[in-house]
């Protein structure tokens, strides 16, 4: 195992070997740094998805690794069956940085979707009255929060939920931005809390109107419903602010991190509450082996701190503003949209001569840039924000190069 792979041969052992849930473009990275990724030919290309934004504070951030690598020396995992002298550090840390009384560290974003799920319902049953089995959760359509059954069963993409009923019930499906089948919904008997994403990532980068999140957060504490915000992907500096919830001064009751609290470096997801939700679940009641291990919590200190010390969230506002603005320039009839919020933005493609956002995608990875369709027509541009000004117009001019040959 150890002479290096060609790029050709990696994607053959995946293939043969690797279950395909996947369909990657064919690209084989063997290398990261910053903005950039290498392929294991040594060819350079900005990385413009950054791991679903995994890592907004670039790859192979020395500081994060240096956590990692310090932390892997002494002690890497305990389980909760005993405390260990790395966690309580992190959890006053990371409540303090965000502003909420308690944290519960799981892994994977999904896990903290469904940590959050779960404390929903608790605080339903104990606190707010709800009778035993019938709390609701509201939910919106072209939602992504994983691919757990029961997140799939809020799902409302085919992809995601057919063949792998029976699903979860307890979810009311509205429209996204949609303020009135909000307050209609709402009106139900027995609706515990509303879990949406600020921004619809997987749906495309869907930007509600200005004031949706506000005005949904109003209508829920008006009925003493929890307002739980899925910031796994629009978290963390991202879309110009440290939440996106930060642009309408919105405070979720319940908030949900993960991909880049590790900087992409380990798997990290937390949920954040107050006291009188998160001490619902008692000692036995939820938790995970990994989760608050003594590596996640040097890593997600490290990850967090780099944030604030690189200004990441400023630099995302900026940068967007920039970004958007060259895309628009671009004078092509394949462009049919360009929107987004920071630095996480999205074009809408229009198929010329049968070429689609994945052609356009293999064209910009031919060029030096990686980029991923999604939904067919969509491209997703989400560059590591430590990315400088100077490269971004590098990586505009290989867009505009890109999309122009066709
Ligand atoms: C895949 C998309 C992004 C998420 C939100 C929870 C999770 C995600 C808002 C679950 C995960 C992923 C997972 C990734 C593709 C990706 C994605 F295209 F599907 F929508 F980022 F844009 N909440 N998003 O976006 O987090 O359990 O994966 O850690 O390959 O499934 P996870």
């Amino acid at each position: 195992m150890s002479e290096k792979l060609t790029s050709k041969k990696a994607m053959e052992l995946e293939d043969k070997y690797g279950a395909h849930n996947y369909h990657p473009l064919p690209v084989v990275l063997a290398k990261g740094k910053g903005p950039k990724v290498w392929d294991a030919e040594g060819k350079e290309y900005f990385d413009f998805l950054s791991a679903y934004s995994a890592v907004n504070q670039g790859h192979c951030h020395p500081k994060i690794i240096k956590a990692l690598t310090d932390q892997a020396q002494l002690l890497t995992l305990t389980s909760r069956a005993f405390y260990n002298d790395t966690l309580g550090a992190y959890e006053k840390y990371i409540t303090e940085y965000f502003g909420y009384d308690k944290v519960l560290p799981m892994n994977s974003g999904a896990e903290g979707d469904e940590t959050a799920l779960k404390l929903c319902r608790k605080w339903a049953y104990t606190r707010k009255g709800i009778p035993e089995n019938q709390a609701k959760i509201i939910v919106c359509a072209n939602n992504f929060h994983g691919r757990t059954i029961t997140i799939i069963s809020m799902s409302t993409d085919p992809e995601a939920r057919n063949d792998f009923g029976p699903y979860t019930p307890g979810f009311i499906t509205i429209p996204y931005n949609d303020i009135p089948s909000l307050e209609k919904a709402l009106e139900e008997d027995n609706v515990a809390g509303f879990l949406v994403e600020p921004i619809q990532g997987e749906a495309g980068v869907m930007v509600p109107d200005e004031g949706y999140l506000k005005k949904a957060y109003d209508l829920c504490k008006a009925k003493n419903v929890l307002f739980i915000a899925d910031e796994v992907q629009t978290g963390i500096a991202r879309t110009g602010k440290l939440l996106a919830c930060d642009h309408e001064g919105v405070r979720p009751d319940v908030l949900i991190l993960g991909k880049a609290l590790s900087g992409g470096a380990y798997p990290i997801s937390a949920v954040l509450a107050d006291d009188d939700i998160m001490l619902t679940i008692k000692p036995g009641e939820h938790g995970s082996t990994f989760g608050g291990n003594p590596i996640a919590a040097k890593v997600a200190v490290a990850a967090l701190e780099v944030i604030k010390e690189e200004k990441l969230a400023e630099r995302a506002e900026k940068l967007g503003k920039i970004f958007r603005g060259e895309m628009k320039k671009i004078s092509s009839d394949m462009i049919e949209l360009v929107r987004g919020k920071g630095l996480l933005n999205a074009i809408i493609i229009r198929p010329k001569n049968g070429k689609t956002a994945w052609d356009v995608c293999l064209k910009m990875a031919e060029n030096g840039l990686l980029a991923k369709p999604t939904h067919d027509h969509i491209i997703r541009f989400a560059p590591p924000l430590v990315i400088s000004e100077e490269e971004l117009m590098q990586a505009v001019e290989i867009i505009k190069k890109s999309i122009l040959s066709f």
